[in-house]
């Protein structure tokens, strides 16, 4: 039973239980990503103090400039994965490829793969806005003591084992799902404990809050075009008050407390969308959906989507589950 105030490290213990392959290995998984958010945490919080602001000067698979912070968050969260030799695999939104983690004494005996967007938000990192940690995980398809394959990466959000978030804003969070109900955790940065704060987290079953990069509208299909005009027009609870912050996590996170839609379509600059449904997006409608909240990707749920690749992005729609579903309704009739 969550209990308010429970530091994390209790809750884990006690309830892991309540998973169903409960061999205790999950719940050091979620304690390694605890650590390692707390690493990253404070490196995020000193980076306006120390010469890690600004870009690597490298660039990553998709092509976009990775940011100092976006490159040691990555190393640090796989780094404590591998260290604690918990996992068989691990992808990241900054390798090209997944990693196979071969652990010393047992030849890939691990269970579990994870999948992460160690940095999301990354281009807000210089302007002092809210970042986030984005992870997801898998038990392995392919056999013990083999080593992993794409195969075991490329799994519906459905087989999702566990999923959550690190929000790195006016206090950090971590905010999680075993497929149990949503938890979120702040931590307390004098002692370094993540605290249960927000216990059972639930999107409000409809909200006034409209979040989508408006700067690309001519470039959207009718059906997203039509939805942001429902949105702003006066009527009954309408016009809805428009927030996008740019970083996935905060505007979800923000969303779920207050109630609303987060929308990111394709359109003819990115026929795809832009997010990726690895490690952004499967990992956010598990718990969305796990909160009484909606995802799609404007007509079929995003856990029900099969991945054909590593990096494959995805259209998003995300949030309380009466806009999302009158925003599918706008797709279905004029079209995505
Ligand atoms: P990133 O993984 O390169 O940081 O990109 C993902 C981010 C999301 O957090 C955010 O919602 C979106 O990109 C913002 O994109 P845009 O600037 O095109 O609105
Ligand atoms: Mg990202």
């Amino acid at each position: 039973m969550a209990r308010r105030n429970q530091t994390l490290g209790e809750f884990i213990i006690e309830n892991q239980k309540e998973f169903r392959y409960s061999t205790g290995e999950l719940s050091k998984l979620i304690n390694a990503i605890r650590l390692a958010a707390k690493v990253v945490n404070h490196e995020v919080n000193k980076a306006g103090l120390v010469d890690i602001l600004g870009n690597a000067g490298e660039t990553n698979v998709q092509g976009e400039s990775q940011q100092k912070l976006d490159v040691l968050a990555n190393e640090k969260f796989i780094q404590t994965l591998k260290n604690r030799e918990i996992i068989c695999g691990i992808a990241s939104e900054e390798e090209d490829d997944f990693i196979s983690i071969n652990s010393q004494d047992e030849n890939h005996q691990n269970k579990y793969v994870v999948l992460i967007d160690p940095l999301d938000g990354s281009s807000n990192i210089d302007v002092n806005v809210s970042v986030g940690t984005i992870f997801s995980v898998y038990r392995r398809i392919t056999s013990v003591g083999t080593p992993v394959t794409l195969e075991d990466f490329l799994q519906t959000g459905r087989n999702q084992v566990a999923a959550g978030y690190i929000i790195y804003g006016t206090s950090t969070m971590l905010v999680y799902t075993t497929g149990h109900g949503v938890n979120g955790f702040t931590l307390n940065p004098a002692i370094g404990t993540f605290y249960l704060s927000h216990p059972n987290m639930r999107f409000p079953e409809t909200g006034r809050i409209y979040s989508i990069n408006e700067g690309n509208y001519v470039h959207f299909p009718q059906g997203v075009k039509n939805y942001i005009k429902y949105c702003q027009e006066e009527k009954g609870d309408r016009p809805y008050t428009s927030r996008y912050i740019g970083s996935l996590v905060s505007d979800f996170h923000r969303n779920m407390i207050k109630g609303g839609i987060y929308m990111y379509p394709k359109s003819s600059k990115a026929t795809a969308g832009k997010l990726r449904l690895l490690y952004e997006c499967n990992p956010m409608a598990f718990l969305a959906e796990q909160a009484d909240g909606k995802a799609s990707d404007g007509f079929v749920p995003i856990l029900d989507i099969q991945p054909s690749e590593l990096h494959q992005r995805v259209p998003f729609f995300c949030g309380s589950r009466q806009m999302v579903e009158k925003a599918e309704s706008f797709m279905q009739e004029f079209g995505l």
